[in-house]
């Protein structure tokens, strides 16, 4: 297993969309167990292919508390999204940075589990959220890019003075 490098915002590989997998494989579930192994390390509730610079629809995510309920969806769907919830949310690959954003409160979500078979997911609260958060990242986008330009000049010029200071 190993610990894959995340992108850091800005960087313009996270704003690539990702692609469809074609066959789920013994490649695929290498990189999931990957992901998954970054995650839990990081620590985050959620990792997008798009994040470790891998540009297919795979996502891992873990809302547990124990850390032992691994879901895995590979080339997800909304199918229904219901109501608005306004909630914080945090990135990986945005460290240091907490901003509420608004998003759909029930979402169903049909994907592939690791081992190419289907499956429907109907999701609420924190769940929801990092759903729709990593759906995001496989469509190239950021989640302070759902955020006002003045908060997005904010974050940036406070990772720049973060990363002076940690260099
Ligand atoms: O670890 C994470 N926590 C989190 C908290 C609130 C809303 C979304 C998230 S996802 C994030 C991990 C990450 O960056 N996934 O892309
Ligand atoms: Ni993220």
């Amino acid at each position: 297993m190993a610990i894959l490098p995340i992108l850091q915002y800005p960087d313009e590989r996270l704003h690539k969309v990702a692609k469809k997998i074609e066959r789920v494989d013994d490649s695929i579930r290498k990189l999931v167990r990957n992901m998954a192994e970054t995650m839990y390390a990081a620590p985050g509730i959620g990792l997008a292919a798009t994040q470790v610079d891998k540009h297919i629809q795979l996502i891992v995510l873990d809302v547990s508390e124990k850390h032992d309920d691994l879901k895995v969806f590979i080339n997800p769907v909304l199918l229904e999204s219901l109501g608005e919830e306004e909630s914080e949310e945090g990135c990986l690959s945005v460290p240091g940075i907490y901003e509420k954003v608004r998003r759909a409160e029930r979402i169903s979500v049909g994907a592939l589990d690791e081992n190419g078979k289907q499956f429907t997911l109907d999701a609420v609260g924190l769940l929801a959220v990092c759903i729709q958060h990593e759906m995001d990242h496989l469509q190239g986008h950021v989640f302070v890019e759902r955020l006002s330009h003045l908060k997005q000049t904010r974050i940036r010029a406070k990772l720049k003075k973060q990363r002076r200071e940690t260099l």
